[in-house]
């Protein structure tokens, strides 16, 4: 028997990246463990990476090319695959232009290798591309205009913290090793408060546990300014480096602490706490990416990010606003932006696609994507995907959206994958590398593109190996410490463009290096209320959050179940017991689910699992609307109200 150890990077959609050491017991991965020497890792995995085989050996792995005959999706060989998709890529440029050709590209693997597919598109066209960004595009928008980035400190400058304010973060499930850091400043003095109007795992983790009305974490923002305002606890060199003081002092002070904290849903007295500890600094704002999933999501960051500038711990060791670590920062492009004849908007991407003419989308090609299962109005978006002629879906799994496509591409998956990586959580370096050889029937990305390009012609796009690509996108920071030999030895390098503190004193990356503070109150979103009907509940605010046991659409373990859990107060179901059959509806569709009461929620919210799926009844984009974030062309995700009735 022969029993090995490899390393790799997990390159999923989480802002860990974590060291892998996966033991390979006759060539057959048996096990996978953090690796105990990334300082981040700290040798352990989270639930839906630790039972990942399950996934990597189970039925819905694709292991050849299938292409659609007769309507069925059947088994093909790579050059009827490729040759198909060939034929009509030149088919359609020919007929109706680049532009009838889309390329949607989601975050499946954060590979930076991933962007060759976007090179490929830009060069055969440029094709049509996606705008906005689903998951974070409201927040790092807000950071731009306020900050002129969107990046943080380095990740263990936490530990300097007096008092750390989870805001609308869930770090036990969708961020697990930032926990030991955490309890390292904790150890050593900090505070925690947590604000999320769910009450979850991470509760246990906070000394104080604030559950305000959902959206409303603006109001609470300004409250906590006005009591700094009223109290001079202002940083007196504030004016110095914000622009639009006087306007946003205004804003602030246009209302009552008692007026902000009573359209919370919090006592006065909770916000006056919060506003002790901006004023008891050095105080870290980490910023969730949930509540930026709503219409007023860029004004929330925005209020966020004027809290810690005028309370003075924006440039401070231990402070900081952190929504985001710029995890490409570190890599050279492979080619200049994408020149796009056309985009389609992401959150509305079934409205636009099938608006979409002269040309229309004839031709869409999803790389590590499930929209289907992902998108708002997810049954408008299968419904636009069903309408464009010819779709072609490069992933792992037989997804809810690749099993609408015509040709289904299977690419390594994170165990097979060989790339290099940052991460939006910390600030390391790192490669991945094939702990096994994926199946002869699946191909690296970046060779299905280099066969492409040979069969359309296209000359230009590099035929080069995946190192020298690798090698390509490392060459700004190689001399600097961070060559791949330095990433294979050290299994994580840090990022040398990566300061210990993301501002210089006074300066942040806007043109003139001010702050830009907001001035103007944010609106209230527009909701659609659900049709009262006999038996039904009061309206509720649908919560679609992380789970333990997925990554959006990937499920590890059982899965979700036969029927989605929907956990509500108890108040808002008389009558009914856990467990019980239910009906959960918005104005836009309706899924059935299963009760989960719990006394410890609000009693205006229901909280279904993220990343059901859709073909299956569970996905809880099919009860949400397709709308934009204020900012960023985000998804206003949160923005939803359900009713519930007994079934
Ligand atoms: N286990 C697991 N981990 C993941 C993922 C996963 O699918 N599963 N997904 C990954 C991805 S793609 C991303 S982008 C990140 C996701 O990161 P997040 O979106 O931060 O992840 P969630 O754990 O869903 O946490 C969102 C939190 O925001 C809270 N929230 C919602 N609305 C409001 C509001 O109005 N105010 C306040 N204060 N809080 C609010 C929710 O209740 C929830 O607790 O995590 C990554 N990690
Ligand atoms: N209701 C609701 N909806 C949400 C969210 C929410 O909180 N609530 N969260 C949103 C967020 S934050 C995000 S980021 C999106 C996530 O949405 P998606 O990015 O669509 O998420 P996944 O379902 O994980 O789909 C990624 C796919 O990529 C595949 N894949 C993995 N590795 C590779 C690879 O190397 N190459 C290729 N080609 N494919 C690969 C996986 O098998 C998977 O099927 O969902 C958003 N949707
Ligand atoms: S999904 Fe996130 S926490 Fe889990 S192993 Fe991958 S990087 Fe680490
Ligand atoms: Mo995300």
């Amino acid at each position: 028997m022969s029993v090995q150890t490899q390393r790799t990077t997990c390159n999923r959609d989480c802002p860990d990246a974590c060291g892998i050491v996966a033991t390979v017991t006759d060539g057959v991965v048996t096990q996978l463990k953090g690796d105990p020497e990334h300082p981040v890792t700290r040798g352990f995995l989270c639930f839906r990476t630790s039972r990942f085989l399950e996934l990597q050996n189970g039925p819905d792995r694709v292991r050849e090319p299938l292409v659609r005959k007769n309507g069925e999706l059947v088994p093909a060989t790579w050059d009827e695959a490729l040759g198909l998709i060939a034929d009509k890529l030149l088919q359609v440029r020919r007929e109706s232009g680049p532009a009838a050709i889309f390329h949607y590209r989601s975050g499946g693997s954060l590979g930076i290798l991933k962007h060759l597919t976007d090179l490929f598109f830009d060069e055969f066209g440029p094709c049509t591309g996606k705008v906005g960004d689903i998951c974070s595009g409201a927040g790092e928008a807000a950071q731009m205009e306020d900050l002129g980035t969107s990046d943080s400190n380095d990740l263990f400058d936490l530990c300097n913290s007096r008092h750390l304010v989870l805001w609308g973060k869930n770090p036990a499930v969708s961020n697990v090793h930032l926990v030991p850091i955490l309890k390292e400043a904790q150890a050593r003095g900090a505070r925690i408060a947590l604000i999320d109007p769910v009450h979850h795992k991470s509760v246990g983790l906070a000394d104080t546990y604030l559950q305000p009305a959902p959206g409303s974490d603006f109001e609470l923002a300004l409250g906590i300014a006005r009591a700094l305002f009223d109290r001079g606890q202002v940083d007196p060199k504030a004016a110095s480096f914000c622009d639009h003081l006087p306007e946003f002092q205004r804003l602030a002070q246009s209302r009552t602490v008692a007026e902000w904290a009573a359209r919370t849903d919090l006592p006065a007295a909770a916000v006056l706490d919060l506003a002790d500890r901006f004023a008891d600094g050095p105080t870290a704002i980490l910023v969730g990416w949930g509540m930026q999933r709503r219409q007023r999501g860029g004004a929330i960051v925005r209020a966020l990010d004027a809290l810690s500038a005028i309370s003075g711990n924006l440039f401070r060791s231990g402070g900081g606003v952190s929504f985001y670590f710029r995890r490409r920062k570190a890599f050279r492009p492979f080619g200049p932006p994408a020149k796009h004849p056309r985009t389609i908007r992401e959150p509305l991407f079934a409205q636009d696609l099938l608006a979409a003419q002269d040309p229309p989308i004839r031709f869409l090609w999803d790389t590590a994507g499930n929209p289907v299962s992902m998108l708002p109005d997810s049954a408008a978006v299968a419904k636009a995907i069903d309408a464009v002629e010819f779709v072609v879906v490069a992933d792992c799994f037989l997804t809810d959206t690749a099993r609408r496509a015509d040709v289904v591409l299977p690419v390594p998956t994170l165990l097979e994958d060989s790339d290099v990586l940052g991460s939006y959580g910390h600030h390391w370096l790192a490669e991945s590398r094939p702990v096994v050889p994926m199946p002869p029937g699946v191909r690296h990305e970046l060779h299905i593109f280099q066969e492409l390009a040979r069969r359309v012609g296209l000359d230009s796009y590099p035929q080069e190996t995946i190192d020298t690509c690798k090698r390509n996108a490392l060459a700004d920071v190689a001399g600097q410490g961070a060559s791949l030999e330095m990433l294979r030895k050290h299994g994580a390098v840090r990022s040398p463009v990566a300061d210990a503190l993301l501002f210089r004193e006074g300066q942040v990356l806007t043109r003139n290096g001010h702050v830009q503070l907001l001035t103007e109150d944010a609106p209230a979103p527009v909701l659609d209320e659900p049709k009262a009907e006999p038996r039904a509940s009061r309206s509720l605010w649908l919560f679609s959050n992380s789970t333990e046991r997925s990554q959006a659409s990937q499920w590890s373990g059982k899965g979700l179940g036969p029927r989605l859990p929907v956990t509500v107060h108890p108040d808002n179901v008389p009558g009914l017991a856990n467990g019980a059959p239910v009906r959960l509806y918005s104005a836009h569709g309706s899924l059935a689910a299963e009760l989960v009461l719990d006394p410890a929620q609000r009693k205006d919210v229901a909280i279904v699992p993220k990343g059901g799926h859709f073909d299956r009844g569970q996905s809880a984009n099919a009860l949400i609307a397709a709308r934009p974030t204020d900012l960023g062309l985000g998804a206003a995700y949160l923005d939803c109200l359900v009713r519930i009735v007994p079934e």
